[in-house]
């Protein structure tokens, strides 16, 4: 094994000289805060979408707002609209920090709601109570010891800024959102150690309401140009943002977030391994390579010819783009994919998406398939990529767990989550024996919170149980699961041999 910064045959420097791994956990402001109209918040994407009991995994049509739909919301108060409650994170900040502090995370992943800063996205000042209540995040983490990895935006958009300019199609937001970020930066710069722009980039393109508030056409799916105009807004927005930290928080270390379906040909036909490649490029390498290394990758010129899409630049958006690449990627991994030419294979569900099963793995109630040597895979694949380090910013099982008593007390046994974790965890020290420069890993919805594809509360990701249910009865009370002891243990034991 190496030991040394020197591999053994050559003089070259090694870049990697065995990382201490930062273990955390991860939540977003609209599916963990609730608290949708407190403190002068505006209303944002994820709160106009309902709670739909669920008939099939694939779980698309609660993402599919129109404008009708979006008009109903907003005008109901009957229905059940989980984001608008979430986790009630809001008025738990303080119990819920002292949690993650006994379970000794390293860093805590969380986004910050930009309707709760501004309102209705394009304020030209920022709303003092949302900042007052930020200010009260920043510093429980920091006195917490943890570190901070910042999401500046996890999906919720202001709605404002979908109903009167059409989200990012519209080239205006990159301004608004620069103005945010410059807040966020200015104001906690010093207290953030790693961020994304945005999360999981790619979602743009198979999720387009989440990733770029584009509103559903009635009677027709979504136009390509559109969907592919806004992720070149996001692109820019991306790398204007990290011109920006760099000059006034140069500290902060700034990242590109993918979704990562570690794709596998179905069978090893020439034509299925060529569609693998192709929808790896479109799905997952597009933005990581426009991010990560700088510019627009020659295979979407065909894709876009293919299908008509035009999207239009300004002259020097591309030496933005070049100018201002991440310094490290960030992939959520929760299940690998399988490609297939044959269109009558069988389909299952995963992270937004859907893919063709594979016989061998086995999958979650939700249908996504478990596929820790596929993390390892990922990992592999992402690094030759781009050489930049790895910071995987989501994994995690999500499962229906069910609250206990035993000897009076409350207790939720999730065996199947620990078998989960410990297997990827282990795939993971593989790929840093591999050689891939792994950062550190952040688990999902370390404490339970609303699922951003399905909409729903009882698709559980947490070590911390939090009692609600799907339509938002419950007492949110906060129990600790089995695996907040294993999961405590295990960073105790990992920090405890590296000393
Ligand atoms: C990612 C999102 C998260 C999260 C996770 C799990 O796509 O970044 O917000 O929710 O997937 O997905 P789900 O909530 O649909 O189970």
């Amino acid at each position: 094994m190496l030991t040394t910064s020197q591999p053994v045959g050559t003089s070259l420097p090694r870049p990697l000289a065995r990382r201490r791994l930062l273990w955390g956990g991860a939540t977003a402001s609209s599916q963990y805060e609730g608290a949708f109209s407190a403190g002068g918040k505006g209303l944002d994407t994820q709160d106009v979408r309902p709670y739909l009991p669920r008939t099939s995994n694939a779980t698309t049509a609660t993402r599919l707002l129109t404008r009708s739909a979006v008009e109903r919301a907003k005008n109901d108060s009957q229905g059940t609209y989980p984001f608008r409650t979430a986790s009630n994170g809001y008025e738990h900040l303080d119990e819920d920090i002292a949690l993650l502090k006994e379970l000794g995370i390293d860093i805590y992943r969380f986004s910050i709601s930009w309707a709760r800063l501004f309102p209705n996205g394009d304020e030209q000042e920022a709303n003092a109570e949302g900042l007052a209540y930020y200010d009260r995040v920043f510093s429980a983490v920091r006195n917490a010891g943890m570190k901070v990895f910042l999401t500046l935006t996890h999906y919720a958009l202001p709605l404002n800024l979908v109903e009167s300019y059409g989200g990012w199609t519209n080239r205006v937001l990159i301004g608004f959102y620069v103005r945010f970020a410059q807040v966020v930066f200015e104001r906690w710069g010093e207290f953030i150690d790693f961020y994304l722009p945005f999360n999981e980039i790619n979602a743009g393109y198979f999720s387009p309401w989440n990733g770029v508030g584009l509103i559903k056409p009635e009677d027709s799916p979504y136009n390509q140009s559109n969907v592919f105009q806004s992720l070149h807004h996001q692109f820019v927005a991306s790398a204007r943002v990290i011109e920006m930290q760099r000059r006034i928080a140069p500290a902060c270390q700034s990242g590109c977030m993918v979704a990562d379906f570690c794709y596998y040909p179905h069978t090893c036909s020439p034509e299925d391994n060529l569609k693998t490649i192709r929808e790896e490029q479109v799905n997952q390498w597009f933005a990581i390579d426009v991010l990560a290394r700088g510019f627009y990758p020659t295979y979407m010129d065909r894709f876009f010819a293919e299908h008509g899409i035009h999207i239009e630049l300004k002259p020097n958006d591309l030496e933005v783009l070049a100018r201002n690449t991440c310094d490290f990627v960030s992939i959520s991994y929760y299940q690998s994919s399988v490609c297939s030419t044959n269109e009558t294979a069988e389909h299952t569900a995963g992270n937004l998406v859907c893919t063709v099963k594979n016989p061998y793995l086995q999958a979650t109630e939700w249908g996504w398939q478990i596929d820790p040597i596929g993390l390892r895979t990922a990992l592999n694949k992402l690094y030759d990529r781009v050489h930049k380090p790895i910071f995987i910013s989501e994994n995690g099982m999500g499962a229906r767990d069910v609250l206990e008593r035993d000897n009076g007390n409350a207790v939720v046994h999730d065996p199947y989550r620990i078998d989960y974790l410990s297997r990827h965890f282990e795939q993971i020290d593989e790929a840093v024996a591999d050689g891939v420069d792994v950062i550190g890993y952040i688990m999902w919805g370390v404490i339970d919170i609303v699922s951003a594809g399905s909409c729903e509360m009882e698709k559980r990701y947490g070590v911390v149980y939090v009692d609600a249910d799907n339509h938002g009865n419950g007492t949110y009370g906060r129990i600790k699961k089995d695996s907040f002891t294993w999961y405590r243990d295990f960073i105790s034991s990992r920090h405890g041999n590296e000393e």
